[in-house]
């Protein structure tokens, strides 16, 4: 019995917990709908062509709202732990307006959650265009608000908490037309560590030569 459950803890050990990062997320939507749902009574429905490339998601508002929704990773969870610190997106806009385009980022169904604006207005022209945020996940909220971020109203749940778990992510158009999604993408930007010797740490440093 001892060894099957040792066995078992290597098993889970190996198979490890799925992270986004290092590689990153991005979904060309070739296979289905990838875990995204229409929400606000937005039907969704997966194109297999006239995407960019390939197939793509495409919103159609029953109202002025357009909402697309994920709730399961690699679009909820932890993407503070993750390390996620960017999200792309391709959208194309068939007539309607294609300005105000937003993300949410909701802790539950229960508080609001923090909002982007994207500052990138794509023509209503059918094709397609590139929107991205990028951001810090452990920001103080003073922080996120200085980047844009800005919460919904009502009883909050910070920023980095927020991050730490997320449990919905949403993609909003102001428009009364029909949007297309393609090339979702969360991610992590490469890192680079630079000493500049303002502390008296030097642990990171050796004088031995081996
Ligand atoms: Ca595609």
């Amino acid at each position: 019995m001892r060894k099957i459950s040792f066995f078992v803890i290597l098993m889970f050990a190996s198979l490890g917990v799925a992270q986004v990062c290092p590689d990153g997320v991005s979904e060309g939507f070739e296979d289905g709908p990838a875990g995204w749902v229409g929400a606000a009574a937005t039907t969704m429905t997966v194109q297999s062509g006239g995407g960019n490339p390939g197939g793509y998601a495409e919103l159609t508002p029953s109202s002025f709202n357009t909402v697309m929704q994920g709730a399961a990773f690699p679009w909820a969870g932890g993407w503070a732990s993750d390390g996620v610190d960017y999200l792309h997106v391709d959208l194309a806009f068939f007539g309607g307006d294609a300005s105000n385009v937003r993300i949410r980022v909701r802790f539950n169904a229960v508080f609001s959650g923090w909002w982007y604006v994207f500052t990138t207005v794509g023509p209503s022209d059918g094709g397609w265009h590139h929107y991205h945020v990028v951001f810090d996940p452990t920001w103080s909220d003073i922080q996120a608000e200085a980047a844009g971020w800005a919460f919904g109203g009502g009883d909050a749940v910070s920023f980095a908490a927020t991050m730490a778990s997320v449990g919905y992510l949403e993609l909003w158009s102001v428009t009364p037309g029909s949007v297309g999604v393609d090339n979702f993408s969360l991610g992590c930007q490469q890192r680079i560590f630079a000493d500049g010797f303002e502390s008296s740490d030097t642990t990171k440093w050796s004088n031995f030569a081996p």
